[in-house]
Formats: structure tokens, sequence, C-alpha cells
């Protein structure tokens, strides 16, 4: 299977995560945004990332492509139980859209923008999602994990915890501040951070942004 992405995209990140910790086999094909490469674009119609090649069944949307992984290969990291469930869904479209729309203004602003695309983000729109946004995201995100849980959705790890993780390492990219009180939060972020599944992809953009 092939992915079309860049691990910089939390959506590219969340999918890797996944595979990673399922071992499915993949091989990454690096694309930026607008980039012409013909596969993406044949398995991508609005050329936006990630994007698979599985055997020529070609999908776009890391949501859809982790729900086709999770029919063809078995589900496993979203539960079946109906109550877990529905939280595992609820956290991934929380961190795809709430979160993704801070991720939006902060990550592109400070980071796509000025870093890959040679030109000025808007920093006022940046500072206004980390001031406004960034301190509700974490104000819930406490509230969930204050009692000491290890994973947002019941004992294990689950696609709720690959998504939140995955927006929360954008934030962490931009430099958002934790704020007092967002402890747990920030133990939660350090401890999935550190599996493999993420640390493996982050090294490199680490070293990436550092350079
Ligand atoms: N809902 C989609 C969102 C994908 C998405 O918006 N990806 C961004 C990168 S983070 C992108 O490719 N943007 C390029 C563009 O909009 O032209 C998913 O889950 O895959």
């Amino acid at each position: 299977m092939i992915i079309y992405g860049s691990s910089f995209s939390p959506f590219v990140r969340k999918l890797l995560a996944y595979c990673e910790e399922r071992g499915i086999a993949f091989e990454l094909k690096s694309v930026g945004i607008g980039d012409p490469d013909p596969g993406y674009a044949a398995a991508s119609p609005l050329k936006k990332m990630p994007a698979i090649n599985d055997d020529g069944y070609c999908l776009a949307d890391s949501s859809a492509i982790i729900h086709y992984l999770e029919a063809r290969d078995g589900a496993a990291l979203i539960p079946t139980e109906p109550q877990a469930r529905g939280r595992t869904i609820w956290f991934e479209e929380f961190a795809d859209t709430v979160m993704g729309a801070c991720v939006g203004a902060m990550f592109f602003n400070r980071i796509v923008a000025p870093k890959f695309l040679g030109r000025a983000g808007d920093s006022e729109a940046a500072d206004a999602a980390e001031a406004e946004q960034w301190p509700k995201i974490c104000d819930y995100l406490q509230g969930e994990l204050a009692d000491g849980r290890e994973f947002l959705v019941g004992e294990a790890l689950t696609l709720a915890d690959l998504a939140v993780v995955s927006s929360l390492h954008n934030m962490d990219h931009a430099g958002a501040k934790w704020c007092d009180g967002h402890d747990a939060v920030k133990a939660y972020f350090e401890r999935i951070k550190a599996r493999p599944s993420f640390a493996k992809w982050t090294a490199k953009e680490y070293a990436i942004l550092a350079g």
C-alpha cells in the first residue's frame, strides 16, 4: 500500500501511527501541498493528504482510509463495544475539526507558510487561536484526563488517542504554550508521543524544524 502525504499533516501522522501500531506494511510517498505527482492526483481527487493506493484501490481521507483498513485487516483500534466506539469516533471528530481549526491557524501560519511555502504567515490569526481556542481545547481534554487515565477510551490505545495526540503534535510544533492546570493533558501527550508509532515520524520532523 502506498500512502501519499507528509507526516507534518496531523491527518497523515494519525494514519502512519495507525499503520505502525498495527504492523500494516506501507510505503510513504512524500508529497507536499499542491504536489503535481500524478499518483497523488489519482488517489486524492481534492489533492488533500493522506490518500492511498492499495494495489490499485485509491482512497482519500484519513478517517475513510482507517475505516477501510479496520474492515480489511480486522477491527483493532476502533472498539466494537457501542459506547466505546461512540467515544472513539467523537474524539477523532474533535481532533479533526475543533483541534484541526486551531492547528490550521497556528501550525499553518507559524510553520507551513514561512518554512515550507516561503511566505509570511498570518501571525495575528495564529496568536488569536492560541489565546482563544487552545485553552478551551486543553480545558476539555484536562477534564477527560484529570482522573489519571492512561487512554482516552477504555483501558487500551484506540484511534481516539492517535487522532488527539497527532493534533497535539502540531500544536507543540507551533510552539503552543501549556497553560497552568493542564498538567494531565501534557503528561498524556508526553506518554503517547513516546510510542514508536509516533516517535519514528516526529524524530524526523523535529530534525527538519531544527535545521
Ligand atoms: N478530512 C481530511 C483532511 C485532509 C486535509 O485537509 N489535509 C490537508 C493537510 S493537513 C491538505 O492536504 N491540505 C491541502 C489543501 O487543502 O490543498 C482527512 O482526514 O484526511
